[in-house]
């Protein structure tokens, strides 16, 4: 079994959204002409309550991009963004959810972060997407969204962890940074995940 990954492909990280991905939307058109490759297709969605402790706003004096210890780790301060029932944090229409099985959501706990789609920043809690993909018999996991360098990349890292063979589908994902994105490849490539073109999906 294999599954594909749509990961925080939300309006907040689309071009015109609160923390805008370059050429975000490039991606969807990808998305959806590969989900019927795959046997499995699940999401995650960014999910924060309103006072969240990764926003800017929740700290005095901080602006978004500045950093503070959050949860007892290292945190970069976003602008708000994919605040529970906002219009932001909504999948974006464009992208054909009727393949989805599964919605794994993420950031709910305002004292700590999750980029990653399976555990939150400090690994305590797992959102139970591990368990799910391991349950449904899948042994390669292939990962495409937003934003690369951040829910992207950790989600691909952690996949690698939990013992998926896993591919990152490099047309299908946009980074915030490009010099992280960079760093994070190297990470990836480094575990033993792959990194490759949808037009390579060899099956
Ligand atoms: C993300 C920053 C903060 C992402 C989510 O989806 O990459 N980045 N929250
Ligand atoms: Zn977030």
């Amino acid at each position: 079994m294999n599954a594909l990954l749509l990961v925080d492909v939300q309006y907040d990280f689309l071009p015109g959204g609160a923390l805008e991905v370059t050429e975000g939307d490039k991606i969807i058109p990808v998305l959806n002409q590969i989900q019927k490759k795959f046997d499995l297709v699940v999401a995650t969605q960014d999910w924060h309550p309103k006072d969240h402790g990764s926003f800017a706003s929740s700290h005095a004096g901080k602006n978004p991009f500045d950093s503070t210890i959050l949860g007892g780790l290292d945190q970069i301060l976003w602008p708000d963004h994919c605040v529970q029932g906002e219009k932001g944090s909504e999948f974006s229409s464009q992208l054909n959810m009727h393949t989805v099985e599964a919605i794994f959501r993420k950031g709910t706990d305002p004292g700590i972060d999750s980029y990653s789609g399976f555990f939150d920043n400090g690994k305590k809690k797992s959102t139970g997407l591990g368990d799910f993909l391991k349950g449904r018999g899948v042994k390669k996991v292939f990962v495409g969204g937003l934003a690369a360098d951040f829910c992207v990349g950790f989600t691909v890292l952690d996949s690698l962890d939990l013992g998926f063979k896993t591919t990152l589908i490099e047309d299908a994902t946009r980074p915030i940074d490009k010099e992280g994105w960079e760093k994070m490849k190297q990470s990836i490539r480094e575990k033993g995940g792959k990194i490759i073109n949808s037009s390579e999906i060899g099956f």
